[in-house]
């Protein structure tokens, strides 16, 4: 009778790692997101003191149309979960993706959490059923007689054919997701090309008379100070429209970088040589964080990347604070051609085309 209390609980135990191990696997992700060190706000000593004031404030100050100021971070969105913050769901959410940002985003995550973690749960307790029954019914003591069966016809194809049908429907939306993913910009797409350096991150915008950014990590004590997360803010943001199509290239300068953000589902290498494209819709105006997700050095940790979704208007007033122009016609190429005089030159290219 022991034994078979040890069988069934062993068996009850290896089920349950079935069914958990995809949860674990995912925790794992999020702690590589949360970047290593960035204990002073996720972490446990410090971040009692400090998590009330450090990731901002909930909404983007109002900035007035033409003038351009840093847009704050919004607690919780766009960077990972504080589990300490003490919101319901904070530590749920922590276990899981972050929330998303962009379609090809709100799909995977649809995908994640209503499709494919159900049908990973009925299996895994579909499977942790049959074992506990076969545990009981053909245990040693009720079965003193084992049986010699070997073949069974129809339960073989039955176990060939509702497992390859089950592939079949997960393929549905798995395969939906990937053309997603590998949709080409339209036309008119704001071009922004991400390069990456050991280690940082360098983003040109060639529509915008060339502007060119470089974007350092901050110091752990200067990104507390903004209120933003350590380890994750930059001094330089890539700053881009919000609700536009966005051509987003990356290309390394020197070893493989990739360029990941997860709260919008966009990750994509940066290699030598070749220039990578793919398209990027960011849903609403906020500030996103990812990391470098490609091993390029012994500084690969410390180049994160923040990208910065500004409605238009304000996108466009960036744009002429960094020296820059909009291209076509519209209001910002007008105030760019006001304002900018001095830079008559780059203005007048921009304004021919
Ligand atoms: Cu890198």
């Amino acid at each position: 009778m022991n034994a078979r209390i040890k069988i069934a609980t062993l068996s009850l135990l290896a089920a349950l790692s079935v069914v958990f191990a995809p949860q674990v696997a995912l925790a794992q992700d999020d702690a590589l997101t949360a970047a290593p060190g960035s204990g002073e706000v996720f972490g446990e000593a410090p971040a009692s003191a400090a998590s009330g004031e450090i990731v901002a404030s909930e909404t983007t100050p109002p900035q007035a149309v033409g003038a351009y100021s840093p847009m704050a971070p919004t607690k919780n969105k766009g960077m990972p979960t504080d589990p300490n913050s003490g919101e319901p769901g904070a530590m749920a959410k922590s276990l899981t993706f972050q929330d998303q940002y962009s379609k090809d985003g709100e799909y995977a995550l649809w995908m994640h959490n209503w499709f494919l973690l159900p049908v990973i749960t009925a299996i895994s307790l579909f499977v942790l059923g049959l074992l506990l029954y076969v545990v009981v019914r053909y245990s040693r003591r009720a079965n003193p007689e084992p049986s010699r069966t070997t073949h069974n016809t129809w339960i073989e194809v039955v176990w060939t054919i509702v497992p390859a049908a089950i592939l079949v429907v997960i393929a549905v939306p798995s395969l939906t997701l990937l053309a997603r993913q590998y949709e080409t910009p339209p036309e008119d797409a704001v071009t922004i090309k991400a390069t990456g350096y050991q280690w940082y991150w360098g983003y040109s915008y060639p529509d915008h008379g060339e502007i060119e950014v470089i974007s350092n990590m901050l110091s752990d004590a200067d990104a507390i100070k903004n209120g933003e997360p350590p380890q994750l803010a930059v001094d330089n943001r890539m700053v881009v429209p919000a609700g536009v199509p966005l051509r987003i290239q990356t290309i390394g300068a020197d070893v493989i970088h990739s360029f990941a953000i997860p709260s919008l589902w966009f990750k994509q290498d940066a290699v030598p040589g070749r220039l990578n494209e793919k398209l990027l819709t960011i849903e609403e105006p906020g500030v996103y964080y990812g990391q470098c997700s490609e091993l390029c050095g012994t500084r690969h940790a410390y180049m994160p990347i923040a990208i910065e979704a500004l409605p238009p208007e304000q996108f466009a007033a960036w744009v002429r604070s960094q020296g820059g122009t909009m291209p076509g016609g519209g209001t910002g190429e007008e105030a760019a051609a006001e304002e900018e005089a001095p830079v008559g030159e780059v203005a007048e290219v921009a304004l021919a085309d």
